[in-house]
């Protein structure tokens, strides 16, 4: 049997795992990308499958959107209000998004990888 230091010593150190656990998940910092007339930046990315992820979508110019249909993602985003997304990608593979805004004349070359891996 453990005596009781042993035991407050054994407690602390799972609310001290428990912690850390919870902290991680909340931290977990999203991935910003920046999306402007005609592009986004990053243009792509690599996320692991059965993770979750946030994307938080910034605009420095005009509204602009991020459409990504076979993820479920659909984000409109307007100048200096970003806009966060949580998604857990289930299957792999490479999914194609685009600005879901009409934005001026390189709206439709704007486009966004996700790489789920
Ligand atoms: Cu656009």
């Amino acid at each position: 049997m453990p005596n009781a230091r042993q035991f407050y010593a054994l407690v602390i150190a799972l609310l001290l795992t428990a912690t850390c656990h919870c902290v991680a998940q909340e931290n977990s910092n999203p991935i910003e990308v920046h999306v402007h007339r005609f592009s986004f930046q990053p243009n792509e990315i690599t996320v692991a499958r059965g993770q979750p992820v946030t994307i938080r979508l910034v605009s420095g110019d005009v509204t602009h959107g991020l459409v990504v249909k076979s993820l479920g993602i659909n984000l409109t985003v307007s100048k200096d209000h970003p806009v966060d997304v949580r998604f857990t990608p289930e299957k792999a593979g490479d999914f194609r998004g685009q600005c879901g805004r009409f934005c001026g004349k390189g709206h439709g070359s704007m486009i966004f990888i996700i790489h789920v891996k």
